[in-house]
């Protein structure tokens, strides 16, 4: 059954933006009418024209008295109208905060005319592992997950992270995130790879919003490990919070010039097609969408053992997986992997291997499923 859906998440380079609009662009590949609400256009979304597409934008008026302007309350507005003018069948949140308790909010309002629908919330990770545990938010959290019609989350791990941290009343259902392997993959690049790495040096990539949780600083340690055994290049990809100040890092430590602070960048996979090895040292990670996108490029990874990684990285296979902190380790283990074309090549492999098991069309019709399962149950 094809249905009209509305999506709910964040518009930006997070994973969890990313993952909702590769989501809303496979279901309307497959006939489905996708309608995204949020407050600018999805970054993705913006890379190619889906007939079956609809974006809303949520706008936030400004007003003298508003330290804090209400997204929460604009947003549940936009959900009513949205609703309402468009009859979907079904809301899909994604990140909890505060699409859940906006779309519960909504679904209120919706009732008193008799055109409520169910709201499906698919959990992300700090979502959970930070953010919506904080006792600021904890309470709010709680109630607008378990009023979801269904829970997802995006791996194992944070499945029982929620459980462990949440009195949640329904089951979770674990939907892995996926890649679609026709955009992410690998291709001939060898120009910039000429470009950046003149002399055959490696090259390491990172891609991350540069928060704290990303250990960004871990990554140019680990770097300025690698580049004493091995000539190497590092290119660092994205924006945030954290970047002046690893920036500043990478010149104190004289390396500078080997270090490329690209910035928000929309082609990833090109500048994934030319890299040898991924670093992800991040603190806590629920999935790790990036290192996935690296892997479906033939990209081996370097990450820690927290959160779901090692449901995706498998250690001495794919890449490596080193307690967070633990920047000796992951240099160490960088350089056995980069040191020799047979191992690199191997776990180049091994990564492309892993990576197809996560491919969209295993992992989209188990959504559709859910869907179905949802709308066909709901009561209104
Ligand atoms: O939870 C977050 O930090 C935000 C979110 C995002 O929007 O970037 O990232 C999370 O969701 C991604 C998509 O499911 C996962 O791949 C990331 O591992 C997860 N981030 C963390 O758990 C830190």
């Amino acid at each position: 059954m094809s249905m009209k859906i509305g999506i709910v998440c964040y518009p930006t380079f997070g994973g969890s933006g990313v993952l909702a609009t590769e989501l809303g662009m496979a279901l309307s590949d497959k006939g489905y009418e996708v309608h995204f609400i949020t407050y600018e256009q999805p970054v993705r979304l913006s890379q190619s024209f889906h007939p079956n597409i609809y974006f809303h934008e949520v706008k936030v008026p400004t007003y003298p008295l508003f330290a804090f302007p209400p997204y929460e309350t604009a947003l549940a507005s936009a959900m009513v109208n949205v609703i309402n003018n468009n009859k979907l069948d079904l809301l899909h949140l994604h990140y909890a905060i505060p699409h859940a308790s906006a779309a519960f909010f909504a679904r209120q309002i919706l009732k008193k005319s008799g055109a409520d629908i169910p709201f499906i919330t698919t959990l992300h990770g700090t979502d959970i592992t930070l953010v919506g545990r904080d006792t600021t938010y904890a309470p709010v959290v709680t109630f607008s997950i378990n009023e979801s019609d269904a829970i997802t989350a995006v791996s194992e791990n944070l499945r029982e992270e929620t459980l462990r941290s949440f009195p949640i009343e329904k089951p979770i259902h674990v939907i892995p995130n996926f890649v679609d392997v026709k955009r992410f993959h690998q291709t001939d690049k060898k120009h910039f790879k000429q470009m950046l790495a003149p002399d055959g040096e490696r090259i390491l990539v990172h891609v991350s919003n540069f928060r704290p949780v990303k250990r960004v600083e871990d990554v140019i340690r680990i770097f300025d490990s690698v580049r004493t055994e091995i000539p190497s290049k590092l290119l660092m990809i994205g924006d945030g919070p954290e970047r002046l100040k690893v920036e500043e890092m990478a010149r104190e430590r004289g390396i500078f010039d080997d270090v490329r602070f690209l910035g928000k960048q929309e082609q990833i996979s090109e500048i994934l097609s030319i890299a040898d090895l991924f670093l992800l040292p991040s603190a806590t990670e629920s999935f790790g969408l990036s290192a996935l996108e690296a892997m479906a490029c033939g990209v081996p990874v370097i990450s820690t053992n927290t959160g779901g990684l090692p449901e995706i990285n498998l250690n001495g296979k794919t890449g490596y997986l080193s307690d967070v902190g633990d920047v000796r380790s992951m240099a160490a283990n960088a350089i056995s992997i980069l040191k020799d074309e047979d191992t690199l090549a191997h776990f180049k492999k091994a990564a492309l291997t892993q990576a197809k098991k996560f491919e969209k069309q295993h992992i989209i019709p188990l959504y559709e499923q859910l869907y179905t399962d949802v709308v066909a149950g709901y009561k209104r």
